[in-house]
């Protein structure tokens, strides 16, 4: 099984490319944001929870999205892979999948980080804000507070797949095309 975390601060572009990693190798793309922003338009009790956090730049509580992870591996019982966007965010969620996966047998085959400066991810993202009104996205000290809640709480996570062997990094500023052949090469090379 071939099962990827795309990691990388707001508006690196893990959803962008997980969908081109999907379109080639044919993985589930479980992206915690994602689940979140459906049960928000569902308006169920997690989601209007989940949307306080998000709209102010939080993360959501680990045992929300542990549990939707879980749920969702449970429901693709014959996936090929996986690729976790946006997932694990904090190093307790990631010794939660590292324990989901080895009641099924499975592992993490590698963590591919996208790396941006923080004067890009403000601009791409408050350019997204404008397209898709994504109330995370319009607004610059909300983007601020999400930048500082990854450098807090998800660099950390960095470290715990470096201890395992299983970190690489990519330039994540260029064309998607470019940046994509990095993350083919790295994942052609597992
Ligand atoms: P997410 O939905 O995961 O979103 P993201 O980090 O903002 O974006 P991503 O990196 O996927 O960027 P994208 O490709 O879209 O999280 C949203 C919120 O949900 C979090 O703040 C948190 O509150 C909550 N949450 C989610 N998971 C959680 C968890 N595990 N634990 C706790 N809370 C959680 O790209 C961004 C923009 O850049 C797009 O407009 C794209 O077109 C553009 N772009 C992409 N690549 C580009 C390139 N090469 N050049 C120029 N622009 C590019």
């Amino acid at each position: 099984m071939l099962n990827l975390v795309l990691f990388g601060p707001p508006g690196a572009g893990k959803g962008t490319q997980s969908h081109k990693l999907i379109e080639k190798y044919g993985l589930i793309h479980l992206s915690t944001g994602d689940l979140l922003r459906s049960e928000i338009a569902q308006g169920t009790a997690l989601g209007l929870e989940a949307k306080k956090l998000m709209d102010d730049g939080k993360l959501v509580p680990d045992e929300v999205v542990i549990g939707m992870i879980s749920h969702k591996l449970d429901t693709n019982r014959d996936a090929k892979g996986f690729i976790f966007d946006g997932f694990p965010r904090t190093v307790a969620q990631a010794e939660a999948l590292d324990a989901l996966l080895e009641s099924k047998n499975v592992h993490i085959s590698s963590m591919i980080a996208l790396e941006v400066d923080d004067e890009e991810l403000e601009r791409r993202l408050l350019l997204r804000g404008r397209d898709s009104g994504r109330p995370d996205d319009a607004n610059p000290d909300v983007i601020r507070k999400r930048i500082k809640e990854y450098n807090d709480k998800t660099t950390p996570v960095a470290t715990f797949y470096k201890n395992q062997n299983k970190f690489t990094s990519v330039n994540g500023i260029g064309s998607k095309e470019e940046i994509f052949d990095s993350i083919e090469a790295v994942t052609e090379a597992l």
